[in-house]
This record gives C-alpha cells, sequence and structure tokens, in this order.
C-alpha cells in the first residue's frame, strides 16, 4: 500500500547522517569504478603465508596516502550471496531473509539505484562481468537499476582455456573489459565483477603463483592462491588505469562481497588466524571484508569506523557532492560524524563498537570477551536489538511491497527498463 511508505519515510527521516565537510564532493565530477573483489575477506589484506604477502597489490592500494581503508566493515549478505552484496552495494536495501532479492523481485520492481541516480547526473553507466548474463537475474534487474550497459560472458572472446568454475579468469576479463571501458563517454560509473576467487578456489597450474596453505582442509587452502592470482589481475588493471590517466581522474572503490572461508571450517580457520581455538565471536569478526575508495587527493588513511554492504551508496553519494536527502537507503555514510555503527546481520546478529551479538550470546566487541550482561547491559542491548529488527523488517517491506513505485526523490526520473537491451550490436 501506498501509505506504507509514510512510516518509511518516517524512519529514514529520523536516522539520516549529514556528510561530513572534510569529504563532501571531494571526487565530484570523477569516473567511479567499483570493483567487486569476489569472496574476499579482510583478514587477507597484509597476511603472509612462508613470510610473502597473498596480496602486495591490495596491500600497498588499502595504504595509498589517498586510499580510505576500513578496518571494521562486514559483510551482511544471507543466501543471495553476491546478489545480496549487489543490492546493498547499489540501492543501501538489504538483501532478503531467504532466498535471492535479484532474482525473485529484480525485474518487476521499482529501484532508486546508484546506476540511475548518477545517470541522471551525466554519467555513462556500464557493468562488466564474465559468467551468463541470467546469473542471479542480473540482466534484468541491471535494467530496473537503471544500467545502461551490461557486459556480460557474451560481450566477451572465450576459449574454453580462458574459463575456469563460473567464467572468465580475472586477468583476462579485466584485459578485455579495458577494450569497452575505453569507449564509454566519460564521467562512466563501472562495476567489474571479478570471478576467479570463488570456491573451490580452481586456477589452472600455469596461473597458480603462490604455495598454498598447509591447514590440511582441501576447501580451504587454495584459497590464498586464487587470491593472489586476483591481486596479480588487480595489479595489471591498475598499470591500465595508470598509463590511460583514468587513475587520476577516478574514484576508485573496492570491496569484498562476502567470506570465502565459511564458518565450518573452524579448525582451518583457527590455524589461520593462528588461534587455538575460534569462538562465535571470532567467526563474527572473520565476516570482514575490505572496503576501500581512492581518489587522488582524498585525505586517506585507516578508518575503524564500524559499517557494512548497506552504508557504501551514501558514503559514495556524498563524496561525489550528491545531498543525498530524500532517497530511501537504509545505510548511513560511513564518513559522517552521525554514521551509524550499529552493524546488522542479516539473521538479527549484529556488532557494535561495544557488542558482538551472535545467537543468544553477547562478547564485548574489543575484547571478545563473553559476557553475562548487567541490568543496564541488557537494556542497551535491547535497544541495539530493536533497531536493527526494525530496519531489516523496513528494508524487507520496501522490497516486498514494492514501495518505491508509491515514492519518487524529488528530481529523480523513475526508469524504465524498456529503455535498455544490452544487445550486442557492435561485432
Ligand atoms: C556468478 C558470481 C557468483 O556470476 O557472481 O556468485 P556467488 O556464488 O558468489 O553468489
Ligand atoms: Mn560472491
Amino acid at each position: 500500500k501506498a501509505s506504507d511508505m509514510n512510516s518509511i519515510l518516517k524512519y529514514l527521516k529520523n536516522n539520516r547522517a549529514a556528510s561530513n565537510i572534510k569529504y563532501f564532493g571531494k571526487a565530484k565530477g570523477k569516473n567511479v569504478f567499483i570493483i567487486h573483489l569476489e569472496s574476499f575477506q579482510q583478514f587477507l589484506i597484509d597476511y603472509k603465508v612462508n613470510g610473502k604477502e597473498v596480496t602486495p597489490t591490495l596491500n600497498k592500494f588499502y595504504h595509498n596516502k589517498n586510499t580510505i581503508g576500513f578496518d571494521n566493515f562486514y559483510n551482511q549478505v544471507a543466501q543471495g550471496k553476491t546478489s545480496d552484496a549487489e543490492m546493498m552495494l547499489e540501492n543501501s536495501l538489504y538483501g532478503l531473509p531467504q532466498g535471492s532479492a535479484m532474482t525473485t523481485y529484480g525485474s518487476q520492481n521499482t529501484f532508486q539505484a546508484a546506476p540511475a541516480i548518477l545517470d541522471q547526473k551525466g554519467y555513462t553507466t556500464a557493468a562488466f562481468h564474465g559468467d551468463v548474463p541470467s546469473f542471479w537475474n542480473r540482466d534484468s534487474t541491471y535494467k530496473s537499476w537503471g544500467y545502461e550497459y551490461f557486459f556480460s560472458s557474451e560481450y566477451y572472446k572465450t576459449k574454453p582455456s580462458y574459463s575456469v568454475g563460473y567464467g572468465l579468469k580475472d586477468k583476462i576479463f579485466f584485459k578485455d573489459s579495458a577494450n569497452y571501458l575505453q569507449q564509454l563517454p566519460q564521467p562512466f560509473y563501472a562495476k567489474l565483477i571479478t570471478l576467479t576467487n570463488h570456491y573451490p578456489y580452481e586456477l589452472d597450474k600455469q596461473n597458480i603463483d603462490f604455495p598454498a596453505t598447509k591447514t590440511g582442509d582441501k576447501t580451504v587452502d587454495p584459497y590464498v592462491q586464487t587470491a593472489h592470482y586476483l591481486d596479480e589481475a588487480f595489479a595489471e588493471f591498475m598499470q591500465y588505469l595508470k598509463k590511460t590517466g583514468l587513475m587520476d581522474n577516478s574514484m576508485i572503490v573496492l570491496y569484498g562481497d562476502h567470506y570465502g572461508i565459511s564458518n565450518n571450517h573452524r579448525p582451518a580457520i583457527a590455524q589461520l588466524l593462528h588461534k587455538k581455538t575460534i569462538t562465535s565471536y571470532d567467526l563474527a569478526q572473520f565476516q570482514k571484508v575490505p572496503f576501500m575508495i581512492y581518489s587522488k587527493g582524498l585525505k586517506g588513511g585507516i578508518n575503524h569506523t564500524y559499517g557494512g554492504e548497506i552504508d557504501v551508496l551514501p558514503t559514495l553519494l556524498h563524496l561525489l557532492g550528491d545531498n543525498n536527502n530524500n532517497t530511501i537507503q537504509f545505510g548511513t555514510d560511513l564518513l559522517s560524524k552521525q554514521h551509524d555503527q550499529r552493524v546488522a546481520f542479516r539473521n538479527g546478529d549484529f556488532v557494535t563498537p561495544k557488542y558482538t551479538k551472535v545467537g543468544s550470546t553477547v562478547y564485548l566487541t574489543k575484547t571478545g570477551k563473553k559476557i553475562t550482561p548487567t541490568t543496564s547491559q541488557q537494556k542497551e542491548i535491547n535497544s541495539i536489538q530493536n533497531h536493527i529488527t526494525t530496519e531489516l523488517s523496513l528494508s524487507d517491506r520496501v522490497i516486498y511491497g514494492d514501495l518505491l513505485r508509491f515514492y519518487t526523490p524529488k528530481g529523480f526520473k523513475p526508469v524504465d527498463s524498456k529503455d535498455f537491451t544490452y544487445k550486442y550490436t557492435n561485432a
């Protein structure tokens, strides 16, 4: 019902975070790259195997003086995995408690997604991915989100040796994507979704350039090898960005979508983290993924703010100089002084700078110590829980009820997905 929108608008009005004058508009007018690091966890950053960094290029990028690198940023996906991450990143709406919102609602729902917002500010918008267009219903969903171009596997030259697992190997993917990027009118918003660092972390012999870990868990041990390959692929892409000057006139955003090593591998995780045992607290903290924003001239550094994938869109819009005052977005700008540091997991668990709650157990976030809450702590925890539950259910109501069709932010033109075909005409 149209009236359902009112309670959501009211809730969001009370939960807005104003932009931070130190960062607002600092990347205005620049191209935007969103680089999706498949199954990439934060623990890999600066991680070493046999004294060698797994991802030297990403590490350097993370520590670059013009990069803001977040070290308390969590993935918040559920069953929709990659698609949940995409939904949060580009809409600031949560994925659903079950299934994938892109699959179930991507075709028919109304969205006010990043590509549509930026298209209306004069950006060219394009998504790149080396898998078939129908995976996670991307071909349809991207039209609802306003993507002008979707370069899926159909747009890339393929040979059996070019692919592994779900699709194109990352090095070939980045190299061939450059041919299309070259032709996009600037400024553009380009999202590149990598693939090789995906379970089961397979790679052909000639591309293996790093030792596997030795936990003895066959699912876990090759993870660092494909992560290293992804790092090399990114290094090659950076060379291209530097050579073409894109490095200087773009904001480059990197993020990991979700875990690569699932909770079913506790003994191996313990070995990787050099711990005796792994608690539920450790597993919650293991859900951290990278989030980095590079833009030449930006004041970088490691930022310890707690946040997650839901917060990306408001953060980026402020950096691009968009006040973003009346959109339906559930996250808040990570760089805002009013940013909300209560991070929701999709099952209702949460992390805040003070508490980490898993099931009915509460830990102190700083130390990992399990607590029996005092009366006043319990009050605080209940109020966080109440907030988390409300936020998740309001976001779900937007998607289940297709509520965005009843509300168009001022200055925004609704997307007509029929405007897009993604037919390859350039052959
Ligand atoms: C497939 C890829 C993988 O195209 O994005 O999705 P995931 O299995 O990680 O959800
Ligand atoms: Mn994924």
